[in-house]
């Protein structure tokens, strides 16, 4: 129990480095680092039992680290008594305990939240300062300023902006190589002769099998195995993960990028987006790495480019739309989707075999890769119409690494098209020849990718005409859609109405 002008600095379950805003000019004799374990933060939504425990055992972990590092730290956990199961009601249960004359905490990842901390000081009775939180590139005020006056934002404009301001992969004002983006470089299938060098699965330690028991006896209800529990929750082992990637698969990451295999659900992906929201991996410091690794001639331009594109690009500009939209953001809804989202998405019984392996990649995981998040599993939620709130609560509840900063503008923005274009130009729809493309899903599927109509039609293409045609107000006049709609509009009368009829006889039996 620490005495005097004690200030509670709060730290939340996503910000777990000792370089986070509220820990700076922490006062080591008097301060109390405060990390809590709450009911609420576990069951706003039904996360995947892997992502609970994932989080909460890092916390744990985290909060030994600052502890030994000298700081006096108080550690809440789910089933302390008198734990009031609110960050709110933590918060100010610690001032009254150590008498704490302000509370000092880092703006969340979430609106939700965010709007909570509103009431923070009336909870508490004493001033409660929220600091920026600048482990991003671009802070909310940079990416307002970007924004201003803009109608569409798009991600090139975005991220060529961020490279010539980082100066990461550039020679003066020039991008390294001459090109911005190479992503029309990253877009190779798996070879059979190919195979991904495994990602060690760390085993757990005495504090993650005591939060695994912990989580099995409270969330066991909830979607997604918790067997085979295999994430890193401490800073060392990221770390020595983060560097076999950057030796072991990064040279092929930008090659493969979009590629899917049946049984592979890894890849060449880094597999650290967890690890990297939550605050142990350093966007900064990982740009540099992957700069270097080129810079040395480890990598090829294709990967380090393909790969800072996604971290200084796609990630900072998602964020960016995040906080420059809400709380509007979530309610657009622009194709007027209102399908509940089928039972498969929970059991994975389908007899849609690229559904059935991607949901059950997520099941084992709570990790899909993003070609399987967007082209395959989005692409159909796209396709059948469903409810945009289902969609984005199922995104939110099954991945390790989602927090709503990051999952809705990619859920609702880049895969439904819910936003009406403000993220992306147009919709990723596609038929099942894109996946029978990047893939070898199509292989063990008991339909076919290459027909449309009939019993054994893979019920993507039928799917994809009928969008096509029940969205054509919303997109004929897209320019990037006009080869869609050239074809489309080739179509006889009785092959436009086959279309129609086989999708809506699928809806039928999925409903
Ligand atoms: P890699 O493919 O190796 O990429 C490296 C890193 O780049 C990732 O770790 C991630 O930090 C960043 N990145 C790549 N693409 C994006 C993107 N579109 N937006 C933001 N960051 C990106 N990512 C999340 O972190 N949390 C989510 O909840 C999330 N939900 C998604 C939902 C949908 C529908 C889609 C299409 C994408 C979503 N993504 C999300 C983005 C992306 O799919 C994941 O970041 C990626 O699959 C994580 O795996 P990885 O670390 O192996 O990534
Ligand atoms: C995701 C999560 C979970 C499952 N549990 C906790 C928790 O018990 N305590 C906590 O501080 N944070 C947790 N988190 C992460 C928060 O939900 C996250 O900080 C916000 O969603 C957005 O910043
Ligand atoms: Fe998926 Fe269609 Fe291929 Fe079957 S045939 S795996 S449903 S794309």
């Amino acid at each position: 129990m620490s005495h005097g002008a004690a200030t509670l600095r709060v730290v939340l379950g996503d910000q777990l480095c000792r370089g986070i805003a509220a820990l700076r000019d922490l006062d080591p004799a008097r301060d109390v680092v405060l990390l809590a374990e709450v009911a609420e933060e576990t069951t706003y939504v039904r996360h995947h039992p892997q992502k609970i425990v994932f989080f909460l055992s890092a916390m744990r972990h985290f909060a030994a680290e600052l502890a030994e590092s000298g700081l006096t730290v108080d550690y809440v956990r789910l089933d302390d008594p008198g734990n009031t199961g609110t960050l709110r009601g933590e918060v100010a249960r610690a001032v009254a305990r150590h008498d704490a004359q302000r509370v000092v905490a880092t703006e969340p990842g979430e609106w939700r939240l965010w709007q909570d901390m509103a009431g923070w000081e009336a909870a508490t009775g004493v001033p409660v300062t929220i600091r920026e939180d600048d482990r991003f590139l671009c802070s909310r005020e940079e990416f307002a300023t970007w924004a201003k006056g803009r109608r569409l934002f798009r991600m090139e404009h975005f991220y060529r902006l961020m490279r010539a301001r980082s100066g990461v992969l550039m020679t003066g004002d020039e991008p390294v190589g001459g090109r911005w983006n190479l992503d029309a470089e990253n877009r190779r299938s798996l070879p059979r002769d190919v195979e991904p060098p495994p990602i060690p699965a760390i085993e757990p330690d005495a504090t993650t099998a005591a939060v695994i028991a912990l989580v099995r006896s409270r969330f066991a209800d909830h979607f997604g195995d918790l067997d085979g529990f295999g994430y890193a929750v401490t800073r060392a082992d990221v770390e020595a993960l983060w560097e076999r990637f950057v030796v072991e698969r990064l040279p092929a990451f930008g090659d493969y990028q979009d590629a899917m295999a049946r049984g592979r659900p890894f890849l060449f992906h880094a597999v650290v987006s967890p690890y990297l929201n939550v605050g142990l991996l350093d966007p900064r410091a990982m740009l540099a790495r992957v700069e270097r690794a080129f810079r040395d001639g480890a990598v090829p331009l294709n990967a380090a480019e393909g790969f800072i594109r996604q971290v200084l690009g796609w990630r900072e500009y998602v964020r960016g739309i995040y906080w420059h939209t809400m709380p509007g953001y979530a309610d657009r809804n622009a194709f007027a989707a209102d399908r509940a989202l089928p039972a498969f998405f929970w059991s994975g019984d389908t007899d849609l075999a690229c559904l059935a392996e991607c949901i059950g990649d997520t099941r084992r995981n709570a990790y899909a890769h993003h070609i399987q998040r967007l082209m395959v599993i989005g692409n159909f939620a796209l396709l059948i119409g469903a409810d945009p709130a289902a969609v984005n609560r199922w995104y939110l509840e099954v991945y390790a690494d989602a927090i709503e900063w990051v999952q809705l503008p990619n859920t609702h923005g880049m895969v439904l098209h819910a936003d009406g274009g403000m993220l992306g130009s147009k919709p990723y729809a596609a038929s099942g020849r894109y996946i029978q493309r990047m893939s070898d899903y199509c292989q063990r599927c008991r339909y076919r990718p290459d027909v449309a109509v009939g019993p054994t039609a893979c019920p993507f293409n039928a799917l994809y005409w009928r969008f096509m045609i029940r969205n054509a107000d919303r997109l004929r006049g897209n320019q990037r859609m006009a080869m869609v709609y050239r074809t489309l509009d080739r179509f006889t009368p009785e092959k436009r109405a086959a279309m129609l009829e086989q999708a809506e006889g699928f809806l039928d039996r999925l409903a």
